[in-house]
């Protein structure tokens, strides 16, 4: 059974001491050891940003994708290795901006792979722009005088477009963060953990202490994780101002929402025949089909 520390390669970690990137890692590390997940059952995709540098510390067959890219990588590698264990890690700037496209399609797909979004509310690695999540009138180097748009409801668009696991964790709470990553990585279908991670940097309003005061845990709340539209109508109650006292706003913890039965994206490729990486085992003679584009 492989151990935490078997995760690791010799590079040591370059994120900013007390950065909420390293409750994700270790969290992130015991949740495969738990699954006891040998470093050749799953491979990991990231995205460009501080999270990203995941990709030098931690030891998987993986790859760096370009900023806002994980998932189309992760689609790919999906389809051609279905033996895998499929783990994106992306930014709230790079999945959420760049990337949203992505990740509204790859919800609505269900393929079998687990999309862990670092969502710190703030470009960390481009030194502290204001991001998709940021809060509204939060004042960032970009927004001198506070953010005008509402931020990006990620909870909410992935339960509106049909996602079949969707969780939110909070960096500062490793043990229940783990047991959100063994249940999201288990989940048959596109599981979206999108998880609190404080900038110790350059976001000094959304810190540990912040949430601290603020989270509870939704399992133990009585919560029914088999209602879409109340967990629809919850994401959007969960939105926080900058300006609220803790009593005034909890932040929900846990899983939102979850569906079992529902067939996934490969399913449907096995049913058009031979899934994908049959192919490169035995590669077809596709020259009538060239002939057809001629
Ligand atoms: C196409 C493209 N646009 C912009 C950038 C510059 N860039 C690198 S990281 C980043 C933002 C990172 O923020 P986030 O995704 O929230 O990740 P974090 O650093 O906070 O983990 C940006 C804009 C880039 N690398 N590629
Ligand atoms: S800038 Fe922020 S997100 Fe990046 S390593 Fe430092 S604390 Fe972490």
């Amino acid at each position: 059974m492989p151990e935490v520390k078997d995760y690791v390669t010799p590079n040591k970690p370059t994120w900013c001491p007390g950065c909420g990137n390293f409750g994700m890692w270790e969290a992130l590390k015991r949740a495969l050891s738990q699954l006891g997940l040998e470093t050749n059952e799953y491979s990991i995709v990231w995205g460009i940003g501080c999270h990203g540098n995941g990709a030098d510390f931690t030891r998987t067959a993986g790859f760096h994708a370009l900023h806002g890219r994980s998932l189309p990588v992760a689609t790919a590698l999906r389809l051609s290795r279905p033996d895998l264990k499929v783990i994106v890690e992306a930014g709230d700037g790079d999945g959420y901006g760049l990337g949203l496209g992505h990740f509204v399609h790859s919800v609505r797909r269900n393929l079998d792979m687990t999309y862990l979004a670092h969502d710190n509310q703030i470009y960390g690695l481009t030194t502290g722009q204001a991001s998709p999540t940021s809060d509204h009138l939060m004042r960032s180097v970009s927004t001198p005088k506070g953010v005008l748009e509402e931020p990006v409801n990620p909870i909410g668009l992935a339960l509106a477009e049909g996602a079949t696991f969707v969780a939110r964790g909070f960096a500062g709470d490793i043990a229940h963060l783990t047991d959100l990553y063994v249940q999201a990585i288990q989940h048959p279908g596109f599981a979206v953990v999108d998880v609190y991670q404080p900038c110790v940097t350059w976001n000094k309003i959304n810190s540990f202490k912040w949430f601290r005061d603020r989270v509870y845990k939704l399992e133990e709340s009585g919560w029914d994780s088999g209602d879409r539209t109340k967990a629809f109508d919850l994401s959007m109650t969960a939105f926080h101002e900058l300006t609220c006292k803790p009593d005034e706003c909890r932040v929900p913890i846990g899983v939102y929402y979850r569906e079992e039965a529902v067939p996934t994206y490969e399913d449907g490729v096995t049913a058009y025949g031979e899934p994908l990486w049959k192919h490169a085992e035995k590669p077809r003679d596709i020259s009538d089909l060239i002939e057809d584009f001629r």
